[in-house]
């Protein structure tokens, strides 16, 4: 019955999450390729029905709110706008999409939350309530902040959000090589792969590998290959200087990398650590990177340690393969000098190997 001002209330607050889900699939659809931007996604609903959607593909390109306003036409005229995020009010690559939402006059703006970016920061709903649009904020506010999780992490830090991954054996040791879950095509490393924006291993692991960890789903955008070494030169495989990966070698001094290629990079970073490892990438436009560890990687082992010890690690991904590892070389890593606990914990079973992932607290 809509007798009740109640009822329509809470049927009003069902239907806005309904839509925001909505969004928030949308915006899945560029996943791994919006960096540095977040992504977005937006539909526009009238009576009730959706007669626009669009998510934002590509830093450069439009906006979500863009894309679903062009998809309703007229229809955006007292309609109600749902965005996971809050609409920017700002000149950047593109224009504001308050303006454009002002113009389509729409009748109600949903917002996911509110943008982390300072330059944004509620800026955008009020500019949407001083034109007299009714804004209401905060619907799917957890689905929606885990969505752009690594964006707001840059944001706020500068440095991207970091997932260590690593393979380990039943007897404790990490391996060095890739457990058989992450070896499978379309398995889980391969998902992972597509979502972050850069992979960071040591150059022992280039040295001896003919496959990079690289996403097998369709169309997917590669992460960009980071590789640490503190050595004088890199002897990089043939099949991958070959291969259309691009890389970037963050070295201790200059070096010398065989064969050279177009698509391989020399980065001198004197010092190096953590720290400054990710103010690299944050300042390269990566919003998240995976650091995926094997048991010789002796130096990167170092760097992480230390980087643990400072808080730059956000995630674990752990693949627990069934094998005794009786290699005198694979480490035990102490994983740094403190004691850090992992929450929000999920497990799975991917290719005869366990999958335990959480978040560092
Ligand atoms: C929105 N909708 O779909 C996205 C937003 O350089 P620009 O113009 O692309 O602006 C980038 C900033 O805009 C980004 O840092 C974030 O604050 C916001 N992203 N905003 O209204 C969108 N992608
Ligand atoms: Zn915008």
């Amino acid at each position: 019955s809509r007798s009740s001002n109640k009822i329509i209330v809470c049927e009003k607050m069902e239907d806005d999450g309904f839509y925001m889900r909505k969004c928030v699939e949308l915006a899945k659809k560029a996943i791994g390729r919006t960096a540095p931007n977040p992504m977005v996604g937006c539909v526009i609903v009238k009576g009730d029905e959706i007669v626009g959607q669009g998510f934002h593909p590509k830093a450069g390109q439009p906006h979500a709110e863009v894309f679903a306003l062009r998809d309703a036409g007229i229809l955006a005229e007292n309609a109600t706008a749902y965005v996971s995020l809050e609409p920017c009010n700002h000149y950047g690559r593109t224009p504001p999409c308050t303006e454009a939402l002002i113009r389509a006059k729409v009748k109600r703006v949903v917002v996911g939350m509110v943008d982390p970016n300072p330059i944004v920061a509620s800026k955008g709903v009020e500019k949407l309530r001083a034109s007299g649009i009714d804004v209401t904020v905060g619907i799917e506010e957890l689905l929606c902040q885990k969505l752009i999780e690594a964006y707001t992490h840059r944001m706020l830090t500068g440095k991207p959000f970091v997932t260590l991954r690593y393979s380990m054996s039943f007897n404790g040791r990490i391996l060095n090589h890739l457990g058989r879950g992450a070896e499978e095509s379309g398995g889980y490393y391969s998902k992972l792969l597509e979502e972050y924006d850069g992979i960071v291993s040591s150059s022992n692991f280039y040295t001896r590998t003919s496959n990079l960890p690289v996403s097998h789903e369709t169309g997917a955008n590669q992460p960009l290959q980071i590789v640490i070494t503190n050595g004088d030169s890199l002897q990089i495989p043939d099949s991958i200087s070959k291969s259309s990966a691009r890389i970037v070698v963050l070295a201790e001094k200059q070096i010398i990398v065989e064969p050279e290629s177009e698509g391989v990079e020399v980065v001198v970073i004197e010092q190096m650590n953590l720290r400054k490892i990710l103010d690299y990438c944050g300042q390269q436009g990566l919003c998240s990177v995976i650091i995926d560890i094997r048991g010789d990687d002796g130096y990167l082992g170092d760097l992480l340690e230390d980087g643990l010890n400072e808080n730059l690690v956000q995630k674990v991904v752990m693949e627990l393969c069934p094998v005794l590892d009786r290699n005198q070389e694979s480490s035990i890593l102490t994983f740094g000098k403190k004691s850090l606990s992992l929450r929000d914990l999920q497990l799975r079973v991917s290719n005869d190997s366990v999958i335990v992932e959480g978040y560092i607290s």
